[in-house]
């Protein structure tokens, strides 16, 4: 396979002004008759070149006319996944018809079958899959949409836009849709099935009336208020916040049980995941509230920021993702906790994306080649990118980042266009000098910032002393300096905050040299600094705090963010000291200052429950072994779990009073206070089961009874499935089952909670699992809940010295590579990490991969990541 580079960019020789589409769906096949009015693009050099059309190989080619004169074999040329014809007319009709199996597509691109209803996935290459085209965003038209099938079995026919007519005739029905914005065709949808739907009206800001729909199976219509809800908040949102309003007549939701990815923000018709969409107190865990609102939001928010304004090219894809994944933050930071989102958003960022950033699959941003586009949905793309959108919010300030945002909208609606000219937007509005800030954009890796500080009683001057350091990646690119906004507020000796530039207690330095200092006049004594407050930039912060100034910081910052990262890094220190201890055979033995910083939040009651809860939770094995140089899975376990231990040892009391007045007094609602409650008390719960006491197990299995939700049903499911009690474990398993067979999220959970169950022998009871009914290779969902979930949350089993556990998903991939080829590459994540690694792990890990290589035809997907791991 070729890789595509963006310096090789060329505007299209072609242009589609509209669509017309027809889809003819029977039992044993589909045909797609398409007919595009087509013409020169005048931007494009001036000598007419060949027609280049799209279509993927599985495509079978019933007909191809150009204005009514039919082709023969030889007046085109298939070569890969290109169609050329030599000689087209400046201006003409292109008809085609093309036959296709949805039946058997399980690789879940282009248009299949999820649990027998219709449906597509087009983002990024999937079009190809139904018809030839020129597939790729810069590439807009106008779509009109024919679907026709069988009236029985599937009476619901959608597509993009508004429906203009339907009928029907011995057994079928059709409904024609037609979308009025030019599109690309990755946000092409369609839909048949058996479905229902609920239904709520919703007036713009401007009073445009919209139908707004979530359809479903019948038997899951009852969890769709949610999802509903957020829709609403989210349409508020973007009205009062961005200033834009919904342009469609109808917005429509469909949930699927087979999906690759969480949703996609087709055009007046998104697809969701049902893991995104559905929601019910019974069947659904408040984080899980919390992502389907979250998503819900994200892909109506694409309807500007990636719709209405797309991309040229797919090197751009943080253009849309980035901006939109910015957007969806502030929107849940603004109607739950600011701060809680924020730490949940930098975990992510810390633990993940630092992690993809120093590995074989490290890129920018805005990469600058690819092999399959699929591979770079990534977390660098996302969550890095919208750390460079919320860079230029911080360094412009909102009003001005909101005029860069209504000119950006405004010069580009209607347009495919680039990362570079959503910057430019922004300096337009500021008069800023962006260039330097653009690196950010084209340069991998995550830089670390080295502080150091000095201070000067004589003249009241403290000084900061940073220099960027900038890794090297896979990419072998020179990196020069970033501009990087550090904010920072200087603590006095009573913790209060000192007055800095014009009064003001938090100031943004800016850095744009590779080592800098920043004078502060006037600070009566030695500050203790907060530095990069509310993790102004995605980089890794090196300052030698002592333990005594990390609980200092944790006891009186003002910055809530900061609070809690230096209990984060009091922990890390501690527990990196015990791994030490761990591996030297040295009696392990915990730090007081831990117990003491721990028991005076968990006894402070003037604090937000969701804050203490995220300032008790320790450092995941996952983020100790992202800040590892070599990863010692054991000692990892083992310290994390110590101190575990000793905290509830040291704390039992007071986890225990906190446990008991937490107790739900009022119904299940996912409110932010009822969330944060009991994030809390399950938080007491698992310190508690960690003594491993008879007495704490009775009160897990009677939350577990008890509760009227699953929130508290499944935090005590599996803290009572990992723990000794074997013969409870077993029961509460079984007794979960029972009651929820029935509900495929819900049998995905379950899981899920054994694939992470740290005890001995966890690799058989996943290969159980896979045989079980519960499981379908097929459905991307539950290969995520078992054997991702086995991979990454589980590392003491996985990274077993054996090698079984590498074995074991070098063989998932291998039989995913044909069934699923995006799956597949996603699965081989942990394996891409294997230089992380001690010699024997690293020479397994490479042997798998090496078997994966050469166990056949790879896909593009799984060629690219194998080939770059091993590079
Ligand atoms: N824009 C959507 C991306 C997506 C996707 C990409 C590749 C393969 C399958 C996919 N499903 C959805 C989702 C989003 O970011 O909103
Ligand atoms: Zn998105």
């Amino acid at each position: 396979p070729q890789a595509i580079y963006l310096k090789d960019y060329q505007v299209p020789a072609y242009l589609v002004d509209a669509t017309t589409l027809r889809f003819e769906l029977a039992d044993d096949q589909t045909r797609v008759r398409s007919t595009l009015t087509m013409r020169r693009n005048p931007d494009a050099p001036s000598a007419p070149a060949p027609l280049e059309l799209h279509g993927h190989e599985s495509l079978e080619l019933c007909r191809l006319a150009i204005d009514g004169q039919d082709l023969a074999a030889t007046d085109y040329q298939r070569e890969g996944e290109l169609l050329s014809i030599a000689e087209v007319p400046a201006s003409f009709v292109l008809e085609c018809t093309t036959r296709i199996h949805p039946q058997t597509n399980t690789a879940l691109e282009g248009l299949y079958l999820s649990g027998g209803m219709y449906c597509t996935q087009c983002e990024a290459e999937g079009f190809r899959r139904i018809t030839f085209y020129m597939d790729r965003p810069d590439v807009m038209s106008v779509f009109t949409t024919t679907v026709e099938a069988d009236k029985a079995r599937f009476p619901v026919l959608l597509s993009n836009g508004n429906p203009v007519d339907s009928g029907e005739q011995g057994g079928r029905h059709w409904v024609t849709w037609e979308d009025p914005f030019p599109k690309p065709a990755y946000l092409f949808a369609l839909v048949a099935g058996d479905l229902q739907h609920i239904e709520r009206p919703y007036k713009t800001a401007s009073g445009r009336e919209v139908a707004l729909r979530i359809f479903a199976e019948p038997k899951d219509l009852d969890k769709l208020d949610h999802a509903m809800d957020s829709l609403v908040n989210a349409m508020r949102w973007d009205e009062d916040v961005y200033g834009r309003e919904y342009d469609l007549d109808i917005y429509m939701i469909v949930a699927v049980d087979f999906f690759n990815m969480g949703a996609m923000e087709n055009k007046g018709l998104n697809i969701f995941n049902t893991s995104c969409v559905l929601a019910s107190p019974q069947t659904t865990t408040d984080a899980a509230y919390q992502r389907v609102e979250g998503v819900v939001a994200h892909e109506y928010f694409h309807n500007w920021s990636g719709n209405r304004v797309t991309c040229r090219d797919w090197f751009q894809l943080s253009l849309k993702e980035g901006f939109t994944v910015f957007r969806d933050a502030e929107f849940s930071a603004d109607i739950n906790s600011r701060t809680v989102k924020r730490i949940e958003d930098v975990t992510l960022l810390r633990t993940a994306q630092f992690a993809e950033d120093a590995g074989p699959m490290a890129h920018p941003v805005r990469p600058a080649s690819y092999i399959e586009i699929s591979n770079f949905y990534t977390l660098t793309v996302y969550e890095k990118g919208a750390e460079v959108v919320r860079m230029l919010h911080t360094l412009l300030g909102p009003e001005l980042f909101r005029q860069g945002s209504d000119l950006y909208f405004e010069r580009h609606d209607g347009q495919a266009v680039t990362t570079d000219d959503f910057v430019c937007a922004m300096e337009a509005v500021s008069g800023r000098d962006l260039t330097q800030f653009r690196r950010w954009y084209s340069q991998a890796g995550t830089p670390t910032l080295r502080v150091t500080d000095d201070y000067d009683a004589a003249t009241q001057r403290y000084r900061l002393h940073v220099e960027q350091l900038l890794p090297q990646t896979p990419d072998k690119l020179e990196k020069l300096p970033l501009h990087i906004p550090l904010s920072v507020g200087l603590l006095d000796e009573r913790g209060a905050d000192t007055e800095l530039d014009g009064g003001a207690t938090t100031v943004v330095l800016e850095l744009t040299e590779q080592r800098q200092s920043f004078a502060f006049e006037g600070i009566k004594a030695r500050p203790v600094p907060s530095l990069l407050r509310g993790f102004s930039a995605p980089v890794r912060l090196q300052y030698a705090y002592s333990r005594d100034a990390l609980v200092f910081l944790m006891r009186h910052d003002s910055d809530g963010f900061n609070r809690w990262d230096a209990g984060q890094q009091l922990a890390v220190e501690i527990m990196q000291g015990l791994m030490a201890d761990y591996r030297q055979g040295r009696a392990l033995q915990l730090d007081q200052a831990l117990v003491d910083a721990y028991a005076a939040v968990l006894d402070d009651e003037t604090l937000d429950p969701a804050m203490v809860a995220k300032v008790l939770s320790l450092p995941s094995e996952a983020y100790l072994s992202e800040l590892s140089e070599c990863i010692d899975v054991d000692a990892i376990h083992a310290a994390r779990n110590f101190v575990r231990a000793e905290l509830a040892r040291a704390l039992e009391p007071a986890l225990l009073r906190r446990y008991e007045a937490l107790a739900p007094r009022c119904d299940y609602a996912p409110s932010a206070d009822q969330v944060a409650q009991r994030s809390l008390r399950n938080l007491c719960l698992s310190y508690l089961m960690a003594l491993e006491a008879p007495a704490h197990l009775v009160r897990a299995r009677a939350q577990y009874d008890g509760c009227d939700n699953m929130t508290e049903r499944q935090a005590a499911l599996s803290l009572i499935a990992h723990s000794g009690f074997e013969v409870d474990a077993a029961a509460v398993l079984e007794d979960f089952y029972q009651r929820y067979e029935n509900e495929t999220l819900v049998v995905n959970q379950w899981l899920a909670v054994q694939a992470c169950d740290p005890k001995p022998g966890a690799l058989a009871r996943i290969q159980a699992l896979m045989e079980h009914a519960a499981f379908d290779l097929r459905n991307p969902n539950k290969v995520r809940s078992l054997i991702s979930t086995f991979c990454a949350m589980n590392a003491v089993n996985f990274h077993d010295a054996s090698g079984a556990g590498y074995a074991f998903l070098a063989d998932r991939i291998i039989e995913m590579n044909r069934l699923n080829p995006q799956v597949a590459s996603r699965l081989l994540t942990p394996l891409t990490r294997w230089r992380k690694y001690d010699e024997a792990r690293q020479a397994l890990m490479q042997a798998q991969l090496r078997r994966i290589q050469g166990s056949g035809e790879l896909s593009r997907d799984v060629y690219e990541v194998v080939s770059k791991s091993l590079n």
